[in-house]
């Protein structure tokens, strides 16, 4: 039986997800599917959604407790606790003005004055306080361990620890060699408007490559690798393997890079295939990918020549006859083998996962985060967030700007050989959401 498990887009990741609603008037929270999940972090409620307005306008100094539900608060917190009281009476998405609500229903008084200048979350944390700290409700705490937060200079330290660190990339560690990536703004998808697909996706689609290989291959060119060049990321990755710390690289890109950067074979999984080399769909006589590459710039269909060689003079033969493919793996096809045979072992062996470059949105590779075990450090190096995986660290912005300052930190013993490399290179690196753990790197 052929693999289940073909290369998929996964542009709803997660599956079932729950929401809790409420009407903070008073009626108990319910249950209902696809909304977002809230959860709570550094034992503050972040269930909160701090870009809902206000929408009535609803003059503060004048909310009155209502009494009936100030009884009701009061008996399920001392009865059932603060996590049921939560759990029935907070929602994922609540105004200011509901919490605003709540806290004066549970009777206790923050000046109306002040009302303006707290921020939503803000006030949640003095909803919370005040709970919490009300003597009266004589409260048992639950105890609820998150842990320390994981800092950068954690990171950076159990980097020189780490010896089996497994590194998954993306489009993204390419992007500064000009090669664009697939879903960002500027990326191929929004360059193939006028193929008129029904989905971008499509002109890596193997059933329609099958039926009109022309499509591929006159947008094939814009993914070519450039000769000779590999980024910053590439070298930072062949740091990682000279120190003996890579485990392996699962990359998803095809242009082969990870190979000219130096990561060798028994490091590398390229997930997706690579241009590295080509094979005939007739007679699976395989090519160097280069061999095509002439074709490939200039938007024409590589024809095998054994193939053509067999077919005599008015015989009809299938738009796909003799084509030579790029080993790349397109939706709809089955990712190599070497994928399945170490992915589970790597997984379980690693002592740290970065990711690198990527949206994530690409199954299986997209989840092999989500497999790894909870104590092992998860970073994402990217230029956008992903909240829907859970990182303990995410540095925001260029990974080349991002493998820099990483090696910048951790001295000279960590240079990166690469010319683009400048160890001077002046970088910052803010938080940008405490709550998730989220650092924005930059040059000033
Ligand atoms: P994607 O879905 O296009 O996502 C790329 C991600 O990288 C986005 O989240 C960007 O924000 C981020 N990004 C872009 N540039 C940078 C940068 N300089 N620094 C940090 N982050 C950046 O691409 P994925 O790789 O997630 O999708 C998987 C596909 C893309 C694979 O199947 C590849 O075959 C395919 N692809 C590969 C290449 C290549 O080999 N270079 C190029 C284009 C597409």
């Amino acid at each position: 039986m052929s693999k289940t498990l073909k290369r998929h887009s996964n542009h709803e990741k997660g599956g079932k997800r729950i929401q809790y609603t409420t009407n903070p008037n008073g009626a108990p929270a319910s249950r209902s599917n696809n909304l977002t999940q809230s959860i709570p972090t550094n034992g503050i409620i972040t269930i909160v959604n701090s870009d809902l307005e206000d929408t009535m306008d609803l003059d503060i100094s004048q909310l009155k407790v209502n009494e009936q539900l100030k009884r009701k608060y009061r008996t399920l917190l001392k009865n059932k606790g603060i996590l049921e009281f939560l759990v029935m009476f907070i929602a994922p998405i609540m105004s200011k003005q509901q919490v605003y609500q709540m806290l004066i229903n549970l009777g206790y008084n923050h000046p109306p004055s002040k009302y303006k200048s707290v921020s939503i979350k803000k006030l949640v944390k003095i909803l919370a306080d005040f709970i919490i700290n009300d003597e009266s409700l004589k409260l048992t705490l639950p105890v609820i361990s998150f842990g320390p937060r994981y800092t950068v200079d954690k990171f950076l330290s159990d980097l020189t620890l780490c010896s089996r660190i497994l590194i998954v990339t993306g489009a993204g560690i390419s992007t500064s060699l000009g090669i664009p990536d697939f879903r960002s703004f500027s990326g191929l998808y929004a360059q193939l408007d006028h193929l008129r697909l029904e989905d971008p996706q499509h002109a890596f689609n193997f059933k329609i490559f099958n039926r009109n290989p022309q499509i591929f291959f006159s947008i094939a060119h814009l993914i070519l690798p450039p000769d000779g060049k590999v980024s910053i990321t590439h070298d930072f990755m062949k740091v990682l393997q000279s120190k003996n710390k890579l485990l392996k690289n699962y990359t998803q890109n095809i242009d082969n890079l990870e190979v000219k950067a130096g990561i060798t074979t028994d490091k590398l999984v390229q997930c997706h295939g690579s241009f590295a080399s080509a094979r005939c769909l007739s007679c699976f006589t395989k090519y160097p990918g280069s061999k095509i590459y002439s074709h490939i710039q200039q938007k024409i269909v590589p024809r095998c020549f054994n193939c053509y060689n067999r077919v005599k003079l008015n015989d009809e033969v299938s738009v796909n006859y003799g084509v030579i493919k790029p080993d790349i793996t397109f939706f709809g096809e089955d990712l190599p083998k070497l994928y399945y045979k170490s992915i589970k072992q790597d997984i379980s062996q690693c002592d740290m996962i970065i990711v690198i470059g990527t949206s994530l949105k690409v199954e299986p590779v997209a989840s092999i985060v989500d497999r790894v075990a909870k104590k092992v450090p998860k970073i994402l190096i990217n230029r956008d967030a992903i909240p829907d995986r859970d990182f303990d660290l995410t540095f925001l912005g260029d990974c080349d700007n991002v493998t820099s300052y990483i090696s910048q930190r951790l001295g000279s013993g960590w240079k990166i050989p690469n010319e683009r490399y400048n160890p001077q290179q002046k970088l910052t690196c803010e938080v940008t959401d405490l709550d998730e753990n989220i650092y924005r790197v930059s040059s000033p």
